[in-house]
């Protein structure tokens, strides 16, 4: 029998890595996505099957975490082995600005499923996946960062988060369920959303290349992230669901990088050299060579800006994750290096980019904005 899965936040970067994965495993793969006036399964669009058609193996099914008996219908028709709990108000700025909602979705949210999996007296049939996160870790405590580090967040995202690690943990513990949480350090793709600091910058080069745009503003470039591969990520997931018992896992390269040198590597990409002068909010970026003979950039055009609307109230200034539990007791390695992700990311942009291009030069419009 094939295993059934069920994914929240299928829609999601991470949810339409995961779905691809189950799939060539074998899972027949139940996803939950919002209503919107908009199409908005851009992500999952190549694994779609027409609802007329015999032996599918994916299917979508409309639903909001802020919504128990939704979820609690879902969970009992489905009736899933797995359900991987990846949908959430993830982005930690707009959470400052939708703190109540980001707590609603992100905490209580994680609260309804497991609340659904005990009232359905499902306990002991589905395993429960949480999608915890290094925003836990906050202010730095210890570098690097690991299972028994404590936590100190520092948004209305991370401590909802911190909700649902907690109420994860006292539902394994409680009710012997088996309920883990992933602390999954920072992981993109050429699908990240596009305000997200590497898929900002990655566009972003792609059209200065291009001459679609002029310079790109950024925030806080001193941050310092632990950047992985979402593909590599999404197998830890499924990984932490198959061993003998319940456990907490970080997953991570341990390797961190500043943001400014993320916005070095994505131009060298382009076969655009970059310099950095200044400080603070008057840091600029400035072109030094540019050796791909496609792209027209000058010597000293300034690329780079900081625009203080980016800041954050509270940062979280250095993250570095230790993944040797992860390697140890699941045999987890990532397949990518920043080098190879930001190569990934760059190529799939670049081409995207050149399509607005052709396309902007036809007279039709393209999305432009960056916020
Ligand atoms: P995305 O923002 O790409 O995807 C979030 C998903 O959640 C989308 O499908 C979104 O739907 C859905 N969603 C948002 N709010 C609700 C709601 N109220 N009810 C139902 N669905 C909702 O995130 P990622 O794929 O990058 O991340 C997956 C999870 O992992 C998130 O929980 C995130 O917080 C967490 N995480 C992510 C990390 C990362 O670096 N990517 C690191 C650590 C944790 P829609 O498409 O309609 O917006
Ligand atoms: P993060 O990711 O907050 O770590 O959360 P994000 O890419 O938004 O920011 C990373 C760092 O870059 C700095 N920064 C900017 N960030 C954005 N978005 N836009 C900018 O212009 C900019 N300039 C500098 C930020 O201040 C920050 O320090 C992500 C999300 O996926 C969460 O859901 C997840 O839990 C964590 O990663 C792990």
């Amino acid at each position: 029998m094939a295993k059934v899965a069920l994914i929240t936040g299928i829609t999601g970067q991470d949810g339409a890595y995961l779905s691809e994965f189950l799939l060539k495993k074998g899972y027949i793969v139940h996803g939950i996505k919002r209503r919107s006036s908009l199409f908005n399964t851009e992500r999952i669009d190549h694994l779609y099957q027409d609802p007329h058609v015999e032996h599918r193996n994916f299917f979508l099914h409309y639903g909001d975490l802020t919504d128990s008996t939704n979820l609690i219908r879902i969970i009992q028709e489905v009736q899933p082995d797995e359900i991987y709990n990846l949908a959430a108000m993830s982005h930690v700025q707009v959470s400052f600005d939708t703190p109540e909602y980001t707590a609603n979705a992100d905490g209580v949210g994680t609260l309804r499923i497991l609340e659904a999996i005990r009232l359905l007296g499902m306990t002991k049939k589905t395993r429960f996946y949480q999608a915890s996160t290094s925003e836990l870790y906050g202010l730095v405590q210890e570098v690097p960062q690991s299972e028994k580090t404590p936590f100190y967040p520092r948004s209305p995202y991370a401590v909802a988060k911190l909700y649902g690690y907690w109420i994860t943990v006292n539902y394994r513990e409680a009710y012997d369920m088996y309920a883990c949480n992933g602390i999954l350090f920072n992981h993109e793709s050429p699908i990240r959303g596009e305000t997200f600091v590497t898929r900002k910058i990655t566009r972003a080069v792609a059209r200065i290349a291009l001459g679609l745009q002029d310079k790109v503003y950024l925030g806080n470039m001193s941050a310092k992230r632990d950047w992985g591969h979402a593909k590599d990520y999404v197998k830890a997931m499924y990984l932490m669901l198959q061993q003998d018992k319940p456990e907490d896992f970080v997953v991570a390269t341990g390797v961190t990088t500043e943001v400014r040198e993320f916005v070095k590597l994505a131009f060298s990409e382009a076969g655009i050299e970059i310099e950095f002068k200044g400080e603070g909010v008057d840091e600029k970026g400035y072109v030094v060579a540019c050796k791909n003979p496609e792209y027209q950039l000058k010597k000293d055009k300034c690329v780079v800006e900081v625009d203080p609307r980016y800041f954050r109230p509270t940062e979280v200034d250095l993250l570095i994750g230790d993944p040797a539990k992860a390697q140890e007791k699941l045999g987890w390695k990532p397949e990518y290096d920043l080098q190879g992700l930001v190569k990934d990311m760059m190529v799939s942009d670049l081409k995207l980019m050149k399509r607005d291009k052709y396309l902007n030069e036809g007279g039709y419009q393209t999305l432009n904005y960056f916020e």
